[in-house]
Formats: C-alpha cells, structure tokens, sequence
C-alpha cells in the first residue's frame, strides 16, 4: 500500500483509456500504489537516458553525459580505460539486443522443445492442427514431405511422408538453430532473393541462434569490441537471428501445433471480466500453457466445481501477448496491455493472474496482496518471492493437468473475495487473427493480379503504404495516447496499419479493429479498400514474436511484384511509440537490418553519442536500406514516417 505522503498520478493524465482512468481512481481510493505513481516520484537518471553510463567493469560505473552546451570541438569525453561515448553507448545497446533476442528465442526454443514431444507422442496434451503450414516449413528446413516407394507392380512412385514423422525432423532441425555454429540460419533464404544477397555481402547472416547472442556478450565485455560500427554489426546478427528464426521458429511451430491464426472476433478491456464468474487472466508471452488453461477452463468438470463454490461460470481473460496468442486462436477475451495489470486486480474480480515470462510486473504481488488475488507462476525461468504467489510449474508431459491445477486454484480463491468488485464497463468488439496467410487470402489469392490485390492498391496510390505500429506501452508517455494518435494520423493518409503486442490492444479498445473503423478514420482510397474487402484499417496480426509475421508480409509483398525487389524498396515504414523493453529493440534492429525504416518514441538511450546516433539514424540506411529514427512527439513521429514512404513511392516511380 501507498503511504499517504506520496504523491500520486492524475488518472485523466496518465491514459487515454477510461477504464485505466477509473482503476488507476479506484487503486488511489484504496490507497494502492501503482506504476503510475511510481513513476511521478521516481525520474530516471538522464546519463542513462543518454546511453553513457558504463558498468561493464568494476572501476566504475563511468558516466559521461553530454555537456549542457553540447560538444563543442573534438569531444575528449572518455571512460577509465578511455571508453568513448560511442563504445559505451554501443556496447549498452548492443546488450540490450542481445537481452531481447534471448527472450524472444528463449521463449522460441520452449516452443520447439514442446513440438518435439508432439511429434514424437511423448505428449498427449499436444497435436499437429496446421498441417499445411507444417509441409511448407518442412520445405523451409529441408524436410523430405514425400518418399519413392515401389508399388505391386515393381513401379517407383512417390508417397506422401508420415506426418509425425516429417514433424519429427522439423523439430530436430528447428532446434538444431539454436546451437549451430557455423553456417547460416534456415530461415534466412526465405527473405527477398535481394535481401539475403546484401546480408551475405554484409556478412551478417546469423550463424545460430545462441551463438550470436553470446558473441554480444564476449564483445561487449570489458576491453573487447571498440569499434562502434563492428558492434553495431553483431546487433546485426544477433537481432537477424531473433527476427527470422527464433521468433519466427516460434510463430511457425505454434501455429502447426495450435492453428495458423484467421480473422476471429474478439473483445477487450477490463470490462470483460465478469462479477459473478470466476475470473482468471492468463499473462505474459507464451502460449503453451494458456493454451490447455483454455480448455480447462471449459472443461464441464471444471465448470461444475465452479457452481459449487457459488460462480456463475469461468471467465479467461488475457493479458499482453499471452492474450493476444489465445485471442487470435480462440477469440478469448482481452483484460488489457502492460499497463492495466496491476489495475486488473484492482477491480477485486480476479481470482487468479497466471503468468509465465516477459513483461510482468514484480509490483503485481504487493497489489494482490490488497485484495485476494492468487498469482500463479509456473516457468522455472521466472519466479516470484513471497505475497500472494504460488507456483505451479508447467511441464509439457502433464500439460492439460497442470492447467487443471490452476484452474481449481483460481476456483477455489473465488468466495475469498473481499468486497464486491468494482469492473468498469468499458470493452470494445475487435476482428482480429490476421496471419500473413489471411492477408494474403483476404487481399488476394496473391498479392498482385486478382482479387483487390494488395499491390495493386499500394500502386494506384488507394494505399499510400504500409505502417508497422507495434510495441509495448511505457509508464514515462500518457498510456496508449502516442499509440493511437500515430496510428490515426496514419490511416487518415491511407496507411494501412500492421500492428501486434500492446499496439495492436491499445488499437482494439479504441474501436481501430474493427471493419466499420475505416469508414471514421481512413483517408478515402484506404476507407474504399477496406469496406471492399471488409477488413478493418489495423490488421492485428499477434504477438510479440508474430512480429515475424510483418517480415513475412512485407516478404511476400516484395515477391508478388510491382514494388521493387527488396523489403527496402516498399513504401513501408516500422514504430514502436511507446516502446520500453529490451525485445524491442532487437525487434527494431531486425526491422532496420531487414531494411526498414523504423522510428521509435519516447526516447533511444544513444543520444549522448552523437557519431553512433549518426551511424544508426543515417548511415545504417546505406548499408541496409534501413535506419533508425527517434520522434517523441506523435504526430512529427507519423509525418516522418508518412515522408519515408512518399520518398519511397517516388524512388518506385510511383504517383507520377
Ligand atoms: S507485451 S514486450 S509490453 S508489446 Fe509483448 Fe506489450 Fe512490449 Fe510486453
């Protein structure tokens, strides 16, 4: 609990959101402190801000913040062993990458690890649902899907493989990724034929997964990698390496396993929870788990124990990308983005928040402390001391039983609680679920040449380009007010919109997912392509690895012709308004090394190195194609990227 002394945020400042607003009221009404207010006592420290501050050793940490009057001559600025800004600032960045890029792979090697059981029927809990999928990313990997056979009459014919077996050895190679150590990733081939050439001229393409994330670590040690550019580089692998295989190794296996995601409805924000039912909210990033609490939640057992402990039914709500795997699968409803999680127990409804990895905060057992929430943990990688916290680890052999133990957790809290919740009644309608193959089956058998092709619209000049809005939220912006003012200012200059994580959520309670969206929002040539087609301006494609799906979206653009030959040649361009974890900035160093233009808000801790915030901002863009750009205010933020795509509209010959 606050202490009375403290100060406290003003709801209607903090978020746009009205159901944050009255939370965040009611967590001060009852003296409960938030991140919000956390945030107004507690101002960050500007050297870091700045990317200068080195801790790599012992004889620091050495902090060298720009002068107040900026650089004036040859800055002589150095560390203890003569560490310049731009070594610290890299080397700071460069571990911020590799942090990211583990995360993500981490999370991707589980998934491989869960597929392998599958296929090899060490687990029943786990299947094969996307076969499809699973014969192209066979192909990817060099899997045989068919096999010569004789038949009766001594003839060699062609049979289609076992598909257990195929999925075996997809599963040994998808693993086999992370420990490589020489070669080239398999994914790699699958960029534009352009993009892969200029990577192996680069001599970037990542060797494993792993490999490259170590190798951050070793260069960035104290008295290692001094050379800002040859940092920036292993970024390079390191994030290429997160981009298109660890990350997009788990989206691939998660959809074979659990069903390539189509256009669903779904709803979001705290109003989806409901008084009389047991409420659980599954939150963090993987799937694995959330995925048999889904049916253990609609288990009529299960049900039925509910009604004997007085619940009218069993609400699953989730919460980031944890709720934005179940909800492009399954439709499950969505409580809310990073920010709403404390705020979420808040209401006094949740029976039991079940977390796994990634973007949880530690606050979350002090608020449930306050109130009667269980946190579950269940990954070994990631648990919490003390307060309200059980752990019940999740093991892939036991999977549904696991889910089963959760539940009967979250059941058996629901008449603990301790006043009658307080849920605002605020939720929206969103369609959601567009995987790289529904757009491309919801805008054209393929992409050019058939039924409104995307191209053909990015061409005639309907669709302007395409904006990549992505990211987290942060508690130092207004919550979700640069997300929607950005992507807004997008669609009204016909941008249609790709966007995943708390993005894609902070879209979907404003009302941006949904088809009709388009007639408020869009310019008119976008307006016209989306009502035609019926699909809303913001496509919301998944999770924080399904940023996997944006590359392969921009890929099969590239390839379906018209637009250049390369990812850099589209008139596409990247954000992360509110960014604030380290996946992030892997995920936009994968953009920029992909080629893309990709601006950040909030703030990029490389601007007390002025050469390397050169080096990111502009050189990398030609040598990539590619760059990094920082923007805080929303809509010089969207104008820069609506000027990148004109400027490459021109470069096409395009709108003349
Ligand atoms: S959940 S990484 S706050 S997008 Fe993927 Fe949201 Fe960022 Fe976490």
């Amino acid at each position: 609990a606050a202490s009375k002394k403290e100060k406290k945020a003003n709801p209607k400042e903090s978020s746009v959101d009205q159901a944050t607003i009255q939370m965040l009221a009611k967590a001060q009404a009852d003296n409960v402190e938030t991140i919000f207010d956390r945030a107004l006592t507690m101002k960050p420290c500007n050297i870091g801000e700045q990317g200068t501050c080195c801790k790599t050793c012992s004889q620091g940490p050495c902090r060298l913040p720009l002068p107040k009057k900026g650089i004036e001559g040859v800055d002589t600025r150095k560390g203890l062993c003569g560490a310049t800004p731009e070594t610290i600032a890299a080397r700071n960045f460069a571990r911020m990458v590799a942090a990211g890029a583990a995360a993500h792979s981490d999370h991707g090697r589980g998934v491989a690890e869960v597929f392998l059981a599958a296929a090899r029927k060490e687990t029943e809990d786990y299947g094969i649902q996307d076969v499809e999928k699973l014969l192209e990313v066979a192909v990817d990997f060099e899997v045989p899907t068919t096999v010569m056979v004789e038949n009766e009459a001594g003839e060699k014919v062609e049979q289609e493989r076992d598909i257990y077996k195929i999925a075996e050895e997809v599963g040994v190679k998808a693993l086999g990724e992370w420990g490589k150590q020489e070669g080239e990733i398999y994914y790699a081939k699958r960029a534009p034929e352009a993009r892969y050439e200029l990577w192996k001229e680069l001599d970037v393409v990542p060797r494993g997964i792993d490999r490259e994330i170590v190798e951050i670590m070793h260069r960035t040690h104290m008295g290692v990698d001094q050379d800002y550019h040859n940092i920036v580089k292993q970024c390079s692998r390191a994030a290429l390496g997160d981009g298109w295989a660890g990350s997009m190794i788990a989206t691939d296996l998660q959809d074979i396993m659990f069903g390539t995601p189509y256009p669903i409805q779904g709803e979001i924000n705290l109003g989806v929870l409901k008084a009389d039912e047991v409420n659980i909210i599954v939150h963090g990033h993987e799937p694995l788990l959330s995925e048999m609490i889904v049916v253990a939640s609609q288990d009529p057992e299960m049900l039925a124990y509910a009604k004997t402990k007085g619940a009218h039914g069993i609400t699953l709500a989730g919460m980031c990308c944890t709720a934005n795997e179940i909800l492009v699968r399954h439709g499950l409803p969505i409580a809310g983005n990073y920010l709403q999680q404390e705020l979420a127990i808040v209401t006094g409804a949740v029976d039991a928040m079940v977390v796994d990895v990634q973007c949880i905060m530690e606050n979350i057992a002090n608020v449930a402390d306050c109130y009667h929430t269980k946190v579950i943990t269940t990954n070994p990688r990631a648990m919490m001391e003390s307060g309200h916290t059980v752990h019940i680890e999740f093991d892939e052999h036991h999977a549904l039983e696991d889910a089963k133990r959760i539940v009967k957790e979250a059941i058996d809290n629901f008449p603990n609680r301790r006043a009658e919740p307080l849920i605002p009644n605020v939720k929206e309608k969103m369609v959601v679920g567009f995987s790289q193959e529904a757009i491309k089956y919801h805008l054209g058998g393929t992409f050019r040449g058939s039924y409104v092709p995307l191209n053909d619209n990015i061409i005639n000049g309907r669709i302007r380009g395409i904006g990549g809005v992505v990211g987290c939220n942060n508690a130092r912006t207004c919550h979700d007010s640069a997300h929607l003012t950005i992507v807004k200012e997008l669609l009204k200059n016909d941008v249609i919109v790709l966007t995943t994580g708390c993005n894609a959520m902070a879209c979907g309670k404003a009302g941006l997912l949904t088809p009709e969206s388009a007639a408020v929002y869009c310019g008119p040539g976008l307006a016209e392509v989306c009502e035609t087609v019926g699909i809303p301006p913001v496509l919301h494609m998944g999770s924080c690895v399904d940023n996997s799906r944006i590359l392969m979206a921009a890929t099969q653009v590239v390839k379906a012709g018209g637009l250049g030959k390369d990812i850099s040649d589209l008139p596409a361009a990247g954000s992360a308004p509110e960014w604030m974890s380290e996946k992030a900035i892997s995920i936009g160093h994968y953009f920029v090394a992909s080629g893309v233009y990709t601006i950040f808000g909030v703030g990029l801790p490389v601007t007390g190195a002025p050469r390397l915030q050169k080096h990111l901002f502009e050189e990398l863009e030609d040598i990539y194609g590619g760059m990094w750009d920082l923007e805080v205010d929303p809509y010089e933020h969207a104008k820069k990227m609506i000027a990148h795509i004109d400027k490459k509209r021109a470069a096409l010959g395009l709108d003349k």
